[in-house]
């Protein structure tokens, strides 16, 4: 019998993404990643549970039929939408009520790289348990970077990236981090990387998952 999650992996994989939407043809009128969401929510499944069993496993299976051209950008982007509003019923959930305030740490997604959805998901991981969060958005160069740990003083940066083609600049963006502020803890994750070129640019941490990243942080809070 296919599950509620079963049906949310299906709205993203299909780029379904609330009842109204006229996207896919075939599933007009019927719920969508949204309406879902907020059903298995209200029915008790756990967030973390929607989270790794419904989104990200279909954005796995996106993923997958994108690489064998089997779909096309546009159909990634209606994925992206439909994960995006699942999340935003998620996001509450993984903010804890109380107020710890860690440290602060920056984020974003490096110079080039217009992927969001993960790095969106480990900033609900630091947020979740107490850390300050800068989300600095997409396509970050250096000097955004620099200029946001001016201001901001964090404990940490986290550069995020999803191709390999971006995933180069984070040794420039690392290194100037290091530069200027050597005691700044920069932090890398995404598909593309391994712990070889973390270590290799310099970086003081790389983690292929939010629980990872998470766990460095906290082991280094005062
Ligand atoms: Co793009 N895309 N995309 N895409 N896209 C990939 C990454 C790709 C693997 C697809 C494929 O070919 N199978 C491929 C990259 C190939 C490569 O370089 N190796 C690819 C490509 C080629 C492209 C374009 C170049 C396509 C084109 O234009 N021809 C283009 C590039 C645009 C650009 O960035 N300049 C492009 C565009 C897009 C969309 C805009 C349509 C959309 C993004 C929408 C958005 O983010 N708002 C998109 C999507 C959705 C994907 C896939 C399908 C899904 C990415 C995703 O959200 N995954 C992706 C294939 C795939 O990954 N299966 C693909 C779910 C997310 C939860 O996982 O982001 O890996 P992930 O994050 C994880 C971990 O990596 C880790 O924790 C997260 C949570 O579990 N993590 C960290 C991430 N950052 C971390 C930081 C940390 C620690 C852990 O510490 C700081």
């Amino acid at each position: 019998m296919e599950t509620i999650l079963d049906q949310i992996a299906v709205c993203v994989e299909r780029g379904k993404v609330n009842v109204q939407s006229p996207h896919p043809a075939d599933m007009k009128g019927m719920d969508g990643a949204d309406e879902l969401t907020k059903k298995a929510l209200d029915s008790g499944v756990v967030p973390g549970t929607i989270l790794s069993k419904a989104l990200i496993a279909g954005m796995q299976v996106v993923g997958q039929q994108f690489r064998n051209n089997e779909i096309y950008l546009p159909d990634v982007l209606m994925a992206a939408k439909a994960m995006t509003a699942s999340m935003e019923y998620l996001r509450p959930y993984f903010q804890s009520g109380e107020v710890k305030h860690k440290g602060k740490v920056i984020i974003g997604t490096v110079a080039g790289d217009l992927h969001d959805i993960g790095k969106k998901i480990v900033s609900m991981f630091f947020e979740g348990d107490g850390w300050d969060v800068i989300d600095l958005g997409v396509d970050v160069n250096f000097d955004k970077y620099l200029q946001a740990i001016k201001e901001h003083h964090p404990y940490a940066v986290g550069l995020s990236a999803l191709l390999t083609t971006t995933m180069i600049n984070m040794e420039t963006i690392t290194s100037k981090i290091k530069a200027k502020y050597p005691d700044v803890k920069v932090m890398v994750g995404g598909a593309p990387l391994t712990k070889e070129y973390a270590e290799r640019i310099g970086a003081d941490m790389y983690s292929p998952d939010p629980q990872g990243a998470l766990e460095y942080l906290n082991a280094g809070a005062k």
